[in-house]
Formats: C-alpha cells, structure tokens, sequence
C-alpha cells in the first residue's frame, strides 16, 4: 500500500473525529512531510478533506468518491477490487479479467459506463458519480443447473444491503430488477462464461447497477427509473452488497435466501404481461416463486407454467 492510500484508509476509519498530522504520521511510520504530500495528492484527486491547525484532518461527509480503501474497510472480505473512472461496461472488462485468471470475488467498479448493458440487448443509463456500476466474478463451486439461482440470489444480496446500509426497504421484481416506492433503482445483468475445453460454466460475471442520486434520467426511462432515498456512502453500499452476494453464493444450493425472496417479491398475486422476446404480450396471474427462482404462472386458460430467468419479461398490469 502507498503512503496516500494508507493515509486514506486512517482517514475513512477516523470519519467522525479529527486525526492530527502528527497521529498520522507515527501510525504509519512515515514523516510529517509524508502525510502532507499525501493529503495534498488525495485532494486533488477529489477527496473533500478538512485541515484545523491543532485538531487535524477529518474526511467530509460529502466525499463520496469510490475508493478501494473504503470498500475494504467496510467489507469482510479481501478479494481484488479494481475501479476505473470510465468503462464501457464493467462486465465487459470483468470478462477479460475473468478470462485473464482473475480470481473468484474479483470486483470490478466504475464511476461511469459508456455502454451499460441490460439483458437482451438493452442498455443500462450509467451517468458518472451518481451510482453503482459494478461487476463480481464468481467461479461457481455448485451444479451448472443451479447458475440460474444466481440471479434471484443477487437479487437479495443487493435488498438486504440497501436495508442495511440505506435503512431502506425494497421490493423485488422477478427477476432482475430492485424498485422502491414503485421506481426501479438497481438492475442486474449475470452472464456465463463456459470453458471451451470442458463445456463448463468456468465463471459467472455478475453486474449490478443501482442508482444513488441520479437526478436527471433520459426521458425514455423518466416515468420508471428512481434512486435509493436519503444520503449514505456508495463505498459502503458496494461493501455490503458484495458480502452479502459472496456469503449467499458459498451456500446457494441450501436455497436459504428464497424466503426473503418469496416475501420481497412485488409479483406474487399481481396480474402480470408475459413477454416472449419478439412475441406479443400474454395476460397471467403470478402464484409464487419456486425453490429454484422461478416464477410460477397461471394464464387466463388455467394452465401453469414455471417460467426460468432468460428470455422472458414480465409486465405488472
Ligand atoms: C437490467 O436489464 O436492468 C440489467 C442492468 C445491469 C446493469 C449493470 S451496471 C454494471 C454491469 N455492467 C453492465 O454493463 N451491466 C451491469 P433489463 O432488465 O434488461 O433492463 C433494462 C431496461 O431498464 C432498459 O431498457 C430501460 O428501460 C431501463 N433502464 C435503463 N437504465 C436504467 C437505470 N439507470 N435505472 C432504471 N432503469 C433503467
């Protein structure tokens, strides 16, 4: 670690009270000179820290800026955490990382995405410093018929964290998208990587995107798109999300997340469309959802059905 991020990890555990150059500098084992060469680099890199002669540094509560140092302090976990400024998508580049050995809990963030993208070919709106765009490899350890749990079990990860840290709750639409107060917040994008020798899934690449204090959505997405209410750190939002997804993937065939699933889920019971890619919109009554993440349906004929997370969207009437 350099001096600078070390200085910054002191900084964001000290985040309400002054910590003097002096405290600073014998922590770490570097001169005074060290660590104001450090405070004056981390401003101008954007970091809001205040100086008081005889009190110290203290790291605003505005300064929001992403930063490995406060992703690590939040979380339990120790895992490769990259951040760019701007990315075309951060699955795209978590797949070459992937691809490159990269290792399972490899997080992947950046501050903005040209090319965000959604399932089917649609696009994610990804403005710069108002949300989350981020991407974490997992190497599955369990049954290739189980990927599809993957995302219903991010699905949770991502609720619980934004209980947790945001003390707000949300509901699940099947099967991919997080809504508060009936706007969707966060989206979720898992994509497969099979190895070519064994026709294994080798890596899963799983991309979240939730918004945080976007103000302006473009006007296709005005009437459906909100962000999480209220002021709270993004590093910490990341944190939670990736522990939370990393703790529900090593137990993910026990299945233990689908209750909060089930009670979260803003579809049970609703009358719903079901959209076939390239087909026309078919009415059905949402029952529930399976132990596998699955949404079971009932069309207007009586026949049921399971549909699985793919190819299908669903409509609330
Ligand atoms: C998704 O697809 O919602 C999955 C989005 C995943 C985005 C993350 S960001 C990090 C990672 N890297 C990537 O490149 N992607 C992932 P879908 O269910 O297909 O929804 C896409 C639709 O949501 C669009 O067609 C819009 O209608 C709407 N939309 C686009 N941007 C939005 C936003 N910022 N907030 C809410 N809704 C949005």
């Amino acid at each position: 670690m350099t001096v600078k991020s070390e200085v910054l990890r002191l900084l964001e555990s000290h985040r309400t009270e002054y910590i003097s150059g002096e405290k600073i500098a014998e922590s770490l084992g570097v001169s005074r000179a060290a660590v104001w060469k450090a405070i004056h680099a981390l401003t101008d890199d954007g970091y809001n820290i205040e100086g008081i002669s005889r009190k110290g540094y203290i790291l605003k509560e505005e300064s929001t800026l992403l930063s490995k140092e406060a992703i690590k302090l939040h979380s339990s976990n120790d895992y490769p955490v990259h951040i760019y400024d701007t990315l075309d998508s951060t699955n795209r580049q978590a797949q070459k990382l992937a691809m490159d050995g990269a290792p399972h809990g490899t997080l992947v963030i950046a501050e903005s995405q040209t090319e965000g993208r959604g399932r089917l070919g649609r696009t994610f709106f990804s403005p710069k410093g108002s949300g989350i765009y981020m991407s974490v490899i997992i190497k599955p350890t369990f049954d290739m018929s189980e990927s599809v749990l993957i995302t219903a079990a991010t699905s949770v990860a991502v609720a619980k964290a934004i209980e947790e840290v945001c003390g707000v709750s949300s509901d699940i639409k099947w099967v991919n998208d997080i809504y508060i107060d009936g706007k969707k917040v966060c989206g979720i994008l898992c994509q497969a990587i099979t190895d070519f020798e064994s026709g294994q899934i080798g890596n899963i690449i799983v991309g979240i995107g939730i918004n945080c204090t976007t103000e302006a959505f473009p006007e296709e997405i005005a009437d459906i798109a909100g962000c999480i209410p209220g002021s709270f750190s993004r590093n910490q939002l990341i944190a939670a999300v990736l522990d939370n997804l990393l703790s529900i993937c090593d137990n993910i065939e026990d299945r233990t997340f689908i209750p909060y699933y089930r009670s979260h889920s803003m579809v049970i019971g609703k009358e719903i469309n079901v959209i076939p890619r390239d087909e026309p919109p078919v009415p059905a009554k949402a029952l529930d959802i399976d132990d596998n993440g699955g949404l079971i349906i009932e069309y207007e004929d009586g026949t049921r059905t399971v549909l699985t997370t793919g190819e299908v969207s669903i409509r609330i009437r």
